[in-house]
């Protein structure tokens, strides 16, 4: 199966932070690519990148960077795909700075950004965009919607039966 979503990091020193992106795309069964290429380091290759997207069938650009954080808006001006931005702490400002760098974009250039470090919500933001155009992905997806909700209720029937102190003390 060909890739449909393409993610590029800023560095190879953010790979460790969006290890719940790779999870995600893993549970969900949705082939991926991902780069390393930097919008300051190498803004020729994030522009390759993005302008060869659409072409090579990708659906979704996912785009994670910390600190003064263009990777997104780079990614976005050179293409027309979705492109959603994930922040990433690490920084001496905690992440604060590329979530500032990466969501506030001009009109009409959008970034749909996600909350700092949330590598897996970009996934699942990502294979809704997908699913669109993939029935068994929505099913996948609907799936595992479900198994959180049921997980949630077990949780909720184990609160009930023991109190709140007990369920503290007996643990997850
Ligand atoms: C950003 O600068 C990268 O996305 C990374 O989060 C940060 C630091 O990069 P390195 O100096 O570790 O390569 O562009």
């Amino acid at each position: 199966m060909s890739p449909k979503v393409l993610v590029l990091l800023g560095s190879d020193s953010d790979l460790p932070r969006v290890q719940g992106l790779v999870s995600v795309f893993e549970s969900l069964e949705i082939p991926f690519e991902m780069s390393f290429a930097s919008a300051h380091r190498d803004p020729q290759r994030v522009a390759e990148l993005a302008q060869g997207a659409a072409g090579r069938g990708i659906q979704v650009v996912i785009a994670a960077a910390g600190m003064a954080a263009h990777l997104a808006g780079a990614v976005a001006a050179n293409t027309g795909l979705p492109v959603i931005g994930v922040p990433l702490s690490g920084s001496a400002l905690s992440g604060v700075d590329a979530l500032y760098s990466t969501v506030q974009m001009p009109k009409g250039m959008p970034v749909a950004t996600v909350g700092i470090d949330r590598g897996d919500n970009a996934a699942y933001l990502a294979a809704q965009i997908a699913a669109l155009s993939d029935e068994g992905l929505g099913r996948r997806l609907q799936a595992s919607r479900e198994a959180q909700r049921e997980q949630l209720r077990l949780k909720d029937r184990r609160l009930q039966e023991l109190g709140p102190a007990g369920y503290l003390e007996a643990g997850q």
